[in-house]
Formats: structure tokens, sequence, C-alpha cells
């Protein structure tokens, strides 16, 4: 086992990561850029190294200083969280050339995924249902019109190194597909510097339901239930539960088996996440493999027990699972609300600040992620979640009433965050029935 890891991260991640090395007994190195000085990560770790200036470029992205960091202060393995360089491709295969593992799966593998539309064609060979649409990938409007008419309309144009919406499409029929699709593929030009698209079929209201795997390098690999990720705005995931009402045993048998079945075809590591896109007739279609920790993993350890980022680092140090699938057991029903600084009613504009009273709640399957404390400043130049409410129940109706009693104990001073916001979407009829899609946000609230 590793005696030090170095964590290239921040905020309330990077704090859940120290916390579990010190209960394994390995020590902590915390980066920071110089607008964290102050930050809980940079004060909790066992040792903190200053990488550079508030910009992400300068500092939480910048390879170099992150491996010296590691270098100077002997860390064994890095530990990159989610966001910043957690998907880097380059970075994972630095890492391993400097002699220090990479708390997750390849460099290969992250490209391999991180390509969406070789990941299609890759689980298109695995025999994973994927949302109907190309295999090769797509350099040209005219060529695409052509797909597009052939598969009928609507199509969804998007861009194979997008993610988070970016560089994506709808195109309701024929008139409307040339100039949406130069449109995505200028948007991935601009962010991405990579013109290639596919198409796939528009599937209306869908669920965005997500299986958690383990795997470790000796091709034992694990599912851990789903996580029904539905309630977004623009992209961004507000609030995800576990299990999700709309999945029964049997499908739930089959979504977590097909997700194995994915991540074997690859020889994955690690942890990660298999996307699924689910229709109202619940037809299920790999879309996206994310490989890396998510921000809702608290979710799944609440339903299972099971500690993720412990498991990250046994697997990255070589070690085999212990877990078996007869092992894992889903339990009671867990939920989790993002807290972030920003202003619903000023359409979610950031609103960073000062700390001024600072109250969480607990009790019995009450957890809070947070790097927040009483007189702290977040920074205005990183993402504006600052809290995570978890909370595990005996089933949905449980999970909401616990998340309404803890959001109600929150105290935030000093700071707009959406804690009214999550209150009203766990008061909402529609999202007590259960009957939720990835339009509720939209089709509720932004009216
Ligand atoms: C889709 C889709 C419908 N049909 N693809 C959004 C982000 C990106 N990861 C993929 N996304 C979607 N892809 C097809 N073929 C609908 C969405 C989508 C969505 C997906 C998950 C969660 C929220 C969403 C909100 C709008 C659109």
């Amino acid at each position: 086992m590793f005696q030090k890891i170095l964590i290239a991260n921040r905020g309330e991640i990077a704090v859940r990561i120290i916390r579990a090395c010190r209960e394994m007994g390995i020590l902590s190195v915390a980066v920071y850029s110089e607008a964290d000085r102050d930050a809980l990560h940079t004060q909790l770790a066992d040792e903190a190294v200053c990488i550079g200036t508030a910009a992400p470029a300068d500092s939480y992205l910048n390879m170099e200083r992150i491996l010296s960091a590691a270098i100077a202060t002997k860390a064994q393995a890095i530990h990159p969280g989610f966001g910043f360089l957690s998907e880097n491709e380059h970075f994972a295969d630095m890492c391993v050339k400097c002699g220090i593992a990479f708390i997750g799966p390849s460099g290969e593998l992250i490209g391999k995924m991180g390509n969406k539309s070789q990941a299609r064609a890759t689980m298109m060979e695995a025999k994973v249902p994927v949302v109907p649409g190309t295999k090769e990938p797509v350099f040209e409007a005219a060529r695409g019109l052509e797909i597009a008419d052939d598969m009928g309309y609507p199509v969804m144009i998007k861009a194979s190194s997008g993610g988070g919406g970016k560089g994506m499409r709808i195109a309701k029929s024929r008139e409307e597909f040339e100039n949406h699709f130069q449109l995505a593929q200028q948007e991935s030009v601009n962010a991405f510097g990579d013109n290639t698209m596919y198409i796939e079929k528009y599937i209306e209201k869908p669920r965005h339901i997500e299986i958690q795997i383990l795997a470790d390098r000796y091709g034992n690999t694990v599912w851990l239930g789903e996580r029904d990720c539905s309630i977004q705005r623009r992209h961004q995931k507000m609030m995800e539960e576990s299990p999700c009402v709309a999945i029964d045993d049997a499908l739930r048998q089959r979504m977590g088996q097909t997700a194995v079945k994915a991540a074997k075809a690859v020889k994955y590591e690690n942890a990660g996440t298999i996307e699924f896109l689910l229709d109202a007739d619940k037809n299920f279609y790999f879309m996206e493999m994310n490989t890396r920790i998510q921000v809702e993993h608290p979710v799944t350890e609440m339903v299972t027990g099971i500690d993720l980022v412990k498991e990250q680092i046994r697997i990255a140090a070589g070690e085999r699972l212990k877990i078996n699938q007869e092992d894992i057991q889903l339990k009671g029903h867990a939920i989790e609300c993002r807290i972030n600084a920003e202003n619903p009613e000023k359409n979610f504009m950031p609103c960073p600040g000062t700390i001024e009273e600072l109250h969480f709640p607990g009790g019995n399957g009450v957890r809070i992620e947070s790097a927040l404390y009483n007189g702290y400043t977040i920074p205005a130049c990183y993402d504006s979640m600052v809290a995570k409410v978890i909370v595990h129940g005996e089933d949905r109706e449980d999970a909401i009433r616990k998340m309404r009693s803890a959001l109600g104990e929150v105290v935030i001073d000093g700071i707009t965050t959406n804690l009214d916001f999550q209150y009203e979407i766990l008061s909402h009829p529609v999202f007590l029935s259960g009957e939720v899609n990835t339009h509720f946000i939209p089709d509720y609230f932004e009216k």
C-alpha cells in the first residue's frame, strides 16, 4: 500500500480524499493555488504545496507543477478527484512515466472513452446497446444530412470530444440539420479543437441513469447499483438518487450486467461509471463512460456501504477486489443535494463571498461533504458547488422527508445559495411521484 498520496484537487472532494487516506493510515499531500491558501483541504492535509496562481491553468491544471510537488514530497500516487486533470490522458501517462501511480484507469483508456464516437463504436462491437446512430464519425454536414435523412428526425448531433452538453444540438427536421451541424461542429472546434461529430436518434424525455462499477487489474469487475441523475439544469446535475424508482429488479440486473460487460470489453480498471439513457418504454442505451470518481458517488456509498474512494486507492495499489457481486446488497434509498453558491433568482449566477454563519445538520443517515467553515471566503475562480447534503432513508419517502428536514436546518449566511430551490424540488408533486426525466427542471422551474 502507498505511504503517501498527493491530491490534485481542491474543495470538498479533496477533503473527502484526505479523510479516506487518513483512515487508511496514508499520509496526504495537498496542492493549492494562491487563492486557496486558507482553503480547508490546504489545512487538513499532512503537507501542502503551493503550485501557482488562482487561474486553474496555472495551478490545478498545471501537470508539471503537480508532478514536481509529488516528486518533492515523495508521494507514491496521485488522486485526481473529478474535473481538472481527472480525465486527462496525458496527465495519467505522465504520472506513470514519473513512477507515480495515477489513481484511475490508464491514459490509454481515458483517451479511448473520452473519444465519444470511438467509445460508441467500441460498445457496439461489445454488443452493448447504444443509442441508434452512426458507428463511424461524421466530419461533413452533407454526409450527416444523408445519415439523418435515413434515421428520421429528430436527431442529436454530438461532438466526439464533447460532454456536458457542449457541441451538442438537436435537429428537429431536415431543414434545420445543416445549420445545427455547423453550429455544433464550430462549438466543438472552439472548445476542443476537434471537428469529429456523431449522430444519434433523439430520445424524447429520457432519464439519465448511471451504473457505478469497480474493477481491479485482475479482471474482477462488480456493479454497485444505479443513480438517477435526471434532475439537472443546463447539464449541471443538482440532485441524484439511488435506487431509481422506475427500475425494477429485473431491469436493474440487466443494466448492471451490461455495465460490467462494457467495462470488461475495454479491460477497465478502477472506479468508473457507465451512463445510460432510459427511455419512456424502459429501453436503455449506453451514452458515455466516465473514467473518474463522480460528484454523486456518496449516494452509491450510502446504499451499498462501500467506500468508493478507499476502493480506488486499493485498486491502484494493485490489490484484488475483496467484494464479490453477491456481497453487494442495495439497502434503503439515498439522495444527494448539491449546494451551490449561486442565485436561482438571477439565472443561477454564481455568488461567492464570505461565510458569516455556518451550521450543518447531522443525525441518523445524514452526511455532509463540504470544504466550508465559518469565516471562509469562497474564491470566485472555481466551481460554485460548496457542499453536498446526502441522506439515507428506509425508502424514497423516508429519504425525501430526511432531506427536507436536513436542508431546513442548514444555515449558510453571507452568500446566496440554491438551498430554497432544492427544497422546492423536494416538495414538487411530480418529483414526489417519481415521474422525473431530464426535462424536469426546464419544464417546471424555468417556464
Ligand atoms: C441525448 C439526449 C437525447 N437523445 N442523446 C446531454 C448531455 C450529454 N451527455 C448527452 N445529453 C443528452 N443526450 C440522445 N440521443 C438527451 C440528452 C440530454 C440530457 C441527458 C442527460 C441528462 C440531462 C440531459 C438534458 C438534456 C439533454
